[in-house]
């Protein structure tokens, strides 16, 4: 049966040595929380670093054995790799670029190496252990490459990615090197999963700029198959913070706090020591607190816990002191023998003490300049038996999204904390109680298991998607079929679509000129069937590039057609009435001279706005605006406005390839006819195409053909079949 297997940089250990031997202590995270009932189950396991450099094989083989029985697997990393690939790129590249620090950046072609080098080595290990039809959730950014690493070995399994940290805007992706790399390793996966919808636009929209995949509604249409993008905010246990904080032993530590800190107002923080968590700012905004409201002074405390964390990274260390040192400043300056402004802990605490800081605090403080969710101030309002205190929450982490009947503030703005903090101590209780209340509601309702549950059921929704347009694939069994068909047909037809189905597309459409190997192609097809090219170029520009082969040609979706065994030249398919251009071409030069890179194309049917060289995102706008405007004007004149490749095409209705196509086959008696095309055009030449015919869509999109096929080479590879 398939297994799970769950992939993050850390397995939910820590990992000590002591008198020769290895301690395991299970880390009771929130993400282990959430997924203990999926690795733990059946042949399940999460693989990842144990958080120690180990380079005697025996020490390795010991930890190899203690996982098994953990359901977990290692990846071992060296020294070179921890400190390049870790501390280096994940951590001195893409975290600060991803929070939104380009200042700490740092551009290091060997960190990069080492990311590369360390993602490959988590494949290996993963690919030892699963199966091809495996499921293989992969989380946050130290793997981003990952997915498409294991796609190449695995391209069956189902691959799932979740980003814990944000996403940031296109304008910070690009500046990252290797951000193509990095953005196509995520596309490995099937299912992209973000915290935030801002984080899932943000990718999408890179992925669409960077790698020019398109997209739509949460959906990117990668080469042979879909990928969902969607948000999954993160929840947490509820019930075991809000259990914890009414045990005994939390409230005994209570007892115990409140007596040493004295009848204070308390005010919390916790945080890993990060600079995104804004820690410095915080204490700024107390010491301004103290400033403006004298009358506070010796009434209110900050509990301050930092959590040690990447402490050898440089911007890490200089962080710790510059707290270090804004502490002792503040202290310093008000502190008096019986009141400390505030008690600062470099250090972590047991979870009781830490139930016992949420329970005992009247405010919890999270203002970090940006965080992917932040769990803290969830923890907080599940600590909250009694339903009182207030929960004061920066703007720019994920979780202000959910909770929105906290205090929100922009943790820039210095003077609108401390209104805030004002605002948080003069609060009825009342209030506090509606307000936490609310958002216990909310917290109970999507938790961490609830999160897990929703990701994974979305996984098999993606797949079931993808399965049903790949139902229709071009597969050997079907070549097989098209193949026997053909050698048994004594007249047989092709038509064949140029641009996006015999070639790629140009951003400029005049340099897709037929290949030497697409010109041999078509000349031996033509040898053994009738050919007919059916495209939407114009006459001239299709007569150049196929000039001496043995084809039918059709241009302009059915207007001109140029047949093989025929004397004249080019003949009207359609009379054309043109009278309407004038107007329609005024309209669309104004978007012309407002949209740099746009122009028109002028066919004998037909206008066409251009907008593949136009800046991304305005491209699109332009396009919209002026379908909403020729729209209007074509009720007038009977047109019909259609969207396509990057064009916008205004045309009359009743011109369109099926029309020409079935002209072409009438009074014939065609035994076999293939059909291949790439979009909304060569729809009208599936549907005209009678019931024994094969027609194949390039791209999986939704379409009336019988056929989808993955790519312009394939269908190269399906011709070559049949024309040898
Ligand atoms: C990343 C993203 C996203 C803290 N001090 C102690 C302690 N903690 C625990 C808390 C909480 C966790 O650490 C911190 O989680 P956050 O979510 O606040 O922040 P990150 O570590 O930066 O996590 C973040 C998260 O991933 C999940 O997707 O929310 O945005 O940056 O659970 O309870 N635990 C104990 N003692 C402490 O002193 N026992």
């Amino acid at each position: 049966m398939a297994k799970t297997i769950i992939v993050s940089n850390r397995l939910p250990i820590s990992l000590r040595h002591r008198n020769g031997k290895f301690e395991f202590k299970p880390s009771a995270g929130g993400l282990a929380t959430g997924l203990d009932s999926i690795y733990k189950s059946g042949e399940n396991i999460w693989i990842g670093w144990p958080g120690n450099t180990v380079d005697d094989a025996e020490q390795r083989a010991e930890i190899i054995l203690e996982l098994y029985d953990l359901k977990m697997a290692p990846v071992f990393l060296t020294k070179t790799d921890v400190e390049q690939f870790y501390e280096g790129f994940s951590n001195e590249t893409l975290w600060p670029a991803f929070h939104y620090f380009t200042q700490y950046m740092i551009y290091n072609p060997e960190h990069w190496e080492a990311y590369v080098r360390v993602n490959q080595k988590f494949c290996d290990a993963i690919v030892k252990k699963a199966d091809p039809d495996d499921t293989i959730w992969v989380h946050d950014y130290q793997l981003m490459l990952l997915p498409q690493m294991l796609r190449e070995i695995l391209p069956d399994a189902t691959i799932a990615f979740f980003q814990h940290i944000p996403f940031p805007s296109y304008e910070i992706i690009r500046m990252i090197p290797w951000r193509r790399e990095i953005l196509e390793g995520v596309c490995g996966a099937d299912l992209i999963g973000f915290h935030t919808y801002d984080d899932m636009r943000h990718f999408l929209s890179a992925v669409g700029r960077i790698t020019g995949m398109s997209g739509e509604s949460g959906y990117i249409q990668a080469e042979n198959r879909i990928i969902n993008v969607d948000s999954f905010p993160m929840g947490i246990d509820y019930h075991k913070f809000a259990k914890q904080a009414k045990s005994r032993k939390t409230q005994n530590i209570v007892k115990d706090f409140r007596q040493k800190v004295g009848d204070q107002k308390l005010l919390l923080t916790i945080d890993r020591l990060d600079y995104s968590k804004g820690i410095p700012q915080r204490i700024h905004v107390f010491d301004q607190l103290l400033k403006q409201h004298k009358e506070l002074r010796g009434k209110v405390s900050m509990i301050m816990v930092v959590v040690p964390s990447r402490d050898k990274v440089q911007s890490y260390k200089e962080l710790k002191e510059e707290i270090d040192l804004l502490v002792g400043r503040i202290n310093s300056e008000y502190s008096t023998l019986d009141w400390v402004p505030v008690h600062y802990f470099y250090r972590s605490f047991p979870f009781e003490e830490l139930s016992a800081f949420y329970s005992m605090s009247d405010i919890a403080l999270v203002t970090p300049l940006r965080d992917g969710m932040n769990l803290v101030c969830k923890e907080f309002v599940a600590s909250k038996n009694d339903q009182t205190g207030v929960l004061i929450l920066s703007e720019m982490a994920g979780a202000s999204k959910e909770l929105q009947d906290a205090i929100l503030v922009n943790p820039n703005d210095r003077q609108g904390v401390v209104d805030a903090i004002y605002e948080a101590l003069s609060m009825k209780e009342e209030e506090q109680k509606e307000r936490i209340a609310s958002m216990q509601e909310s917290l109970k309702k999507y938790d961490v298991f609830q999160w897990v549950k929703v990701f994974m059921d979305r996984v098999g929704h993606v797949k079931a998607k993808q399965a049903e347009l790949t139902s229709k694939d071009v597969d050997a069994k079907v070549i097989n079929e098209i193949q026997a068909s053909f050698k048994k047909a004594k007249n047989p037809i092709f038509f064949l679509d140029y641009d996006g189905t015999l070639t790629g597309f140009k951003s400029n459409p005049q340099d897709a000129v037929p290949d030497a190997e697409l010109k041999s192609l078509v000349k031996d097809l033509s040898g053994k069937a009738q050919v007919v090219i059916i495209s939407g170029r114009d006459k001239d520009t299709l007569g150049k590039w196929f000039a001496g082969q043995n084809i039918d040609m059709i241009a302009e979706h059915g207007v001109w057609v140029h047949l093989k065994d025929q004397e004249e030249d080019w003949q009207l398919y359609a009379e054309v009435d043109d009278s309407w251009k004038e107007d329609i071409r005024n309209v669309m030069e104004y978007y012309v001279l407002r949209t740099p890179g746009a122009f028109i194309e002028e066919k004998h049917h037909s206008l066409v706005w251009h907008y593949r060289k136009v800046e991304s995102g305005l491209g699109d706008l332009r396009m919209r605006e002026l379908f909403s405007h020729l729209k209007y004007m074509a009720r007038g004149h009977n047109l019909q406005v259609l969207e396509g490749n990057m064009v916008l095409e205004i045309k009359r209705p009743d011109i369109n390839k099926g029309r020409a196509a079935t002209s072409m086959m009438k009074g014939h008696d065609f035994d076999f006819i293939l059909a291949i095309g790439d979009d909304w055009t060569d729809e009208d030449t599936f549907k005209a195409m009678p019931k024994n015919a094969y027609s194949i869509r390039v791209g999986y999109a939704y379409t009336q053909a019988n056929y989808n096929i993955k790519s312009v080479k394939q269908v190269r590879q399906l011709l070559h079949k049949l024309a040898d």
